[in-house]
């Protein structure tokens, strides 16, 4: 009996040491959830986090000066990392902007600014930076991933090339940047009303006609580029999110 009470407590003093020298995954011991899952988790060196579906997260690491985000894949149940600052900010100049969800250098700090390009996995065109998010979302709920994610937008259409991109990243039906739910008439995310620029609406369309008012006052596009007004919370719709280059 008591050289099992032994044996017991010498495997409680060794697992984790086991543990800490996982042979066999980098970072140890899992990086994604089952496929399926209902949530993400990322295993960081500063911690286990968990992350829902479509859900975007920052993990600052104060020690080695890293802002790392992650977007929760809920088809696959794995967080992918979409931005690392590491490389471009010392110790003390990473800070966090936009409540919780996004990186940059401290303003008061002075090393450069990381370069002007798109972070990972976003196309740049135009000063800009595109990703289509193939989840599908309520226009609200797509809005705040958006915004959660690298501090943008749905992606507004204001010009035929912008069309053009989107269209392409996307090739399906897409929510765009534009609404009136609390306005009298279409403005696109930046604020701009949609009737003052480029538009491309289907024939026929804002016909307001696809439900109750104000929920059919959110902005679709279709795969051939032609845009709807459409319910905003009764479907949910795959959406491309854009932010500006600095
Ligand atoms: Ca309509």
């Amino acid at each position: 009996m008591a050289a099992l009470v032994m044996k017991i407590m010498t495997m409680m003093v060794l697992l984790p040491n086991i543990l800490a020298n996982w042979p066999f995954t980098t970072p140890p011991p899992y990086t994604g959830a089952p496929p399926g899952s209902s949530s993400c988790v990322v295993a960081h060196t500063t911690g286990t986090f968990y992350m829902s579906p479509g859900q975007a997260k920052v993990i600052v690491d104060s020690t080695n000066s890293t802002c790392e985000g992650y977007l929760c894949d809920g088809n696959t149940g794995t967080a992918t990392q979409e931005l690392s600052m590491s490389a471009t900010c010392t110790q003390g100049c990473v800070d966090v902007v936009g409540s919780t969800n996004y990186c940059k250098c401290r303003a008061d700090c002075t090393d450069p600014e990381p370069a002007a390009t798109c972070a990972t996995g976003w196309t740049e065109s135009n000063s800009a930076c595109y990703k289509f998010v193939d989840v599908k979302k309520k226009f609200a709920d797509a809005e705040a991933v958006c915004a959660q994610d690298m501090n943008s937008t749905l992606t507004p259409i204001q010009s035929r090339d912008e069309r053009q991109i989107v269209k392409t990243l996307a090739g399906k039906t897409i929510w765009i940047g534009g609404d009136k739910r609390d306005t009298t008439d279409f403005q696109w995310s930046d604020g701009t009303p949609v009737a003052d620029g480029y538009t491309s609406w289907k024939s026929g369309e804002p016909d307001g006609a696809a439900g109750t008012l104000p929920d059919i006052n959110c902005m679709t596009m279709s795969k051939g580029g032609k845009w709807m007004d459409y319910t905003c919370s009764k479907r949910k719709k795959p959406y491309v999110c854009k932010y500006l280059l600095a």
